[in-house]
């Protein structure tokens, strides 16, 4: 396991526009770094507001180390805590999601209000003081219908991404979507590889039989400028702004977030085998072939908004050579299942594609494993999207392992 000066090596050799060492996919220490660099100081994507769909409603997830819980108040404001009990530390909510009219913890039943207040604490004695012992809290904040979290103790600004993510998301209706169905998946590989996989589409034609039918694997389709993107792609672009849908690729300073609207391939309009519609189309939006508005947000989640569906993807770090998938499909909440929308259609070409991505990322964290595996270049042409992610990740990690000294005086 490597300690932090071997890991601050690992980044100041690291070789430019290539893979990164066996050990930043592989090593304990390492995965810890990532953990405290990235994991507890950044936003994080936890689920989507539709799965709290009214007061009492909560969702868990473990964030390395932190179990946290997110609770819908009886004044529909959605806030997260840590799933931590403060009287000896139980954790709280055991299951995934549930609804609730308090939170009471399974062990002694100290019970908690939805807003985090202790309510009530059985033979305490005179001195003990309810208010001093809520349950503590976690940033909590929505974007495009998402709910994010932040452990550290003063999280990042979350306006420029609100604000963004709000604006482009506005025509899908997010406040109005429902749960159609969600998968959770195991990869036996590093975070990281899931991201970089999820980067690029260098693989699809070979990988994506089902997702390339509809998918337009055009590395060039819509770039930073009308100048970088295809005809097709910026033919889409203003034909989608001309009709009121914030489409032009936008990304963050820091390049943590991005957002973008691409076209499907010839007359396809939404991710099915046949390429037409598996819902009814979203009511705000102006027409089906809108294609889909992609947001990804480092370092845990990207998104597909489509005219008729919306899927949310969540990444969590379980080990080093472990990584959680969950992945959200929603609908117009008035949506029938079986009248305006079948389950199968509406599923099985991404239900196929992370089960393609589960394995590649498999089979790519088994080669690096290898003594003989070393970092290899990346396509200029194709796989600058994971450049990208790489060096956004060099950079956070570059910065929580070197923090800039404090000018000397003069
Ligand atoms: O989910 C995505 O947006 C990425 C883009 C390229 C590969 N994969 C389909
Ligand atoms: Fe929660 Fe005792 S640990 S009530
Ligand atoms: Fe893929």
């Amino acid at each position: 396991m490597l300690n932090q000066a071997e890991i601050a090596v690992q980044f100041a050799t690291r070789r430019p526009y290539h893979s990164l060492t066996r050990e930043l996919y592989c090593d304990a220490g390492v995965f810890q770094a990532d953990l405290e660099a990235i994991w507890y100081k950044d936003w994080i994507f936890a689920v989507s507001a539709a799965e709290l769909p009214k007061a009492g409603a909560y969702a868990t997830l473990q964030l390395g180390a932190y179990p946290v819980v997110i609770v819908k108040g009886s004044d529909g404001e959605i806030r997260a805590f840590h799933n931590v009990c403060r009287h000896r530390g139980q954790r709280l909510c055991a299951k995934t999601s549930g609804t609730t009219v308090k939170l009471v913890c399974p062990y002694h039943q100290w019970t908690y209000d939805l807003d985090g207040k202790l309510m009530w604490a059985r033979e305490m004695g005179p001195e003990f003081k309810p208010a001093n012992h809520g349950l503590k809290t976690v940033h909590c904040a929505v974007a495009a219908g998402m709910v994010f979290v932040c452990v550290a103790e003063t999280a990042p600004d979350f306006a420029p991404v609100k604000t963004a993510a709000d604006r482009y998301s506005a025509p899908h209706g997010m406040g109005d979507l429902k749960v159609a169905f969600q998968s959770r998946i195991v990869e036996n590989g590093n975070w990281k590889l899931v991201l970089e996989n999820n980067r690029e589409c260098y693989h699809c034609a070979g990988a994506h039989p089902a997702l390339c039918r509809t998918f337009n694997d055009d590395p060039h389709l819509v770039g930073g400028d009308d100048s970088l993107s295809s005809p097709v792609g910026a033919a889409h672009v203003e034909r989608c702004e001309a009709a009121g849908l914030p489409s032009r690729y936008l990304i963050s300073p820091e390049e943590n977030w991005r957002l973008v609207r691409i076209p499907f391939v010839g007359a396809a309009v939404s991710y099915t085998m046949d390429g037409k519609a598996a819902s009814t189309r979203l009511p705000a939006m102006p027409f089906a072939n809108a294609g889909s508005l992609l947001f990804f947000h480092y370092p845990n989640t990207w998104n597909h908004f489509l005219s008729d569906h919306v899927l949310n993807f969540r990444v969590l770090p379980i080990s080093p050579t472990e990584t959680e998938v969950v992945t959200t499909w929603l609908v117009h909440k008035d949506a029938v299942e079986g009248r305006d929308y079948d389950l199968k259609r509406l599923t099985e070409v991404w239900e196929a594609t992370n089960d393609e991505d589960r394995q590649v990322v498999e089979e790519n964290q088994k080669g690096i494993l290898s003594p003989a595996y070393e970092p290899g270049p990346y396509s200029p042409d194709q796989e600058s999207g994971v450049a990208q992610f790489i060096d956004w990740y060099c950079a956070s990690m570059t910065r929580h392992l070197m923090p800039a000294r404090p000018m000397a005086a003069e």
